[in-house]
């Protein structure tokens, strides 16, 4: 099948009518509908699949069952996202894969194509979860403690689609991952190229600020005898903001919740999450003690509490350099980007698997969003690049 009718298969699966985005949360009902076509186009190319326990997938071609070098991506999405962060991923190693076998190429050792489950962590909160549990970072005791905002367990989930929670664990699909490539399309607009090769991602983490006040009545409560946790919050976002700017880093508050979220009473209790992010870790530690520090100052003030929780903290990843320039090579010199984005492929380099990533430029750099967007011949580009990197890697 050309990248065309695989993309426009793929990127039907759950698309949202009235936005034109997405909310594939891991093992949710879109999710399964988009892993159920890419298990559908792995049997009609005859791959053998092996997948497990949290449901991560890899799709292999190749007689061996040893190592081989492994390709592929997410397919689930934030919230109302775009169709091309993850899916791309995938979509690409299908079309890169057809590509290869019919120039009649035969790869010396075996090549897989991933599918890993909730990377964006929309539905129980955590970033990368399935390649974290994979590769032993997060343990399944922690893992199936977590909960989405329904209140739905992960185990739930996981007997909900199928899967075995008692599986949950360091997966043995990495011990045939020998190397690992990942195409993504560029969530910036650094990317000038139709194609580019990452350098890093930069350390970002998650963390719960949860603000507590004084439930009271919007109309008889005095202003000055409030104990308001939505004013402490807005005055840390705009904190947060402020110290991002100064820094060169990024401060994202994009999630809120309100207690008891009523129209004419004083909340009780606001929490919101802070995505933060930054280009090396000691800025992104100084960012966060500003932050803090701010808040914590702007509470006493406004006689409210704050407690702020890290949900998830990942380090920098600095890409192995002799892949990288490998890849620039076989590239004839695409140029090299770092990202302020995360990835499956953080994760795996993180457990000292050699890895890579390719970038498809994407015009506006506007993702997680259903306006992200990349034009056909940039993907093309990237399917050509990805099948000449596999084709170097695994002759
Ligand atoms: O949020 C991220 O950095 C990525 O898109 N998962
Ligand atoms: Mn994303
Ligand atoms: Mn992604």
């Amino acid at each position: 099948m050309s990248f065309e009718s695989l993309w426009a298969d793929e990127s039907a699966i759950g698309r949202n009518p009235d936005t034109g985005g997405y909310t594939r949360g891991g093992w949710s009902p879109t999710e399964r509908e988009a892993t159920h076509w890419f298990l559908d186009q792995c049997a009609a190319r005859g791959l053998t699949v092996e997948s497990d326990g949290i449901g991560n997938l890899i799709a292999w071609w190749g007689a061996s069952d040893g190592p081989g070098v492994v390709t592929g991506s997410h397919l689930d999405s934030v919230i109302d996202g775009g169709a091309f962060d993850g899916p791309l991923g995938v979509v690409s190693a299908l079309a890169a894969v057809d590509q290869l076998r019919a120039e009649g190429f035969e790869p010396g050792v075996p090549i897989g194509i991933g599918a890993f489950v909730e990377e964006e962590g929309s539905r129980f909160g955590m970033p990368c979860l399935g390649s974290r549990v994979a590769a032993g970072v997060l343990s399944a005791e922690k893992a199936l403690q977590l909960k989405d905002r329904a209140g739905v367990g992960l185990g739930e989930a996981l007997e909900d689609a199928g899967l075995d929670p008692a599986r949950v664990g360091p997966s043995p699909l990495l011990r045939r991952m020998g190397t690992f490539v990942e195409l993504h399309v560029e969530q910036g607009r650094g990317l000038t190229a139709p194609v580019g090769v990452a350098s890093s991602i930069w350390p970002h983490g998650r963390f719960r600020f949860t603000f507590g006040g004084e439930a009271n009545h919007a109309g008889t409560t005095l202003m000055e005898d409030r104990h308001d946790p939505m004013l402490t919050y807005a005055m840390t976002a705009l904190a947060a903001n402020k110290q991002a700017r100064l820094a060169g880093a990024r401060a994202t508050f994009g999630r809120l919740s309100v207690e008891p979220n009523g129209t004419n009473a004083v909340p009780s209790q606001v929490t919101a999450w802070l995505d933060a992010r930054a280009a090396d870790t000691a800025t992104l530690e100084s960012l966060l003690a500003a932050i803090i520090k701010q808040a914590t100052e702007r509470a006493e003030r406004d006689g409210t509490t704050l407690e702020v929780t890290p949900e998830s903290v990942s380090p920098v990843v600095d890409f192995p350099a002799g892949l990288r320039d490998r890849l620039v090579n076989v590239l004839d010199g695409a140029p090299v980007l770092p990202t302020g984005a995360g990835h499956d492929a953080g994760v795996f380099s993180d457990a000292g698997i050699p890895t890579a990533m390719l970038f498809v430029r994407n015009p506006t750099g506007i993702s997680h969003s259903p306006a992200e967007y990349a034009e056909l011949d940039d993907c093309l580009a990237g399917v050509d690049a990805l099948a000449a990197v596999l084709k170097d890697l695994a002759k």
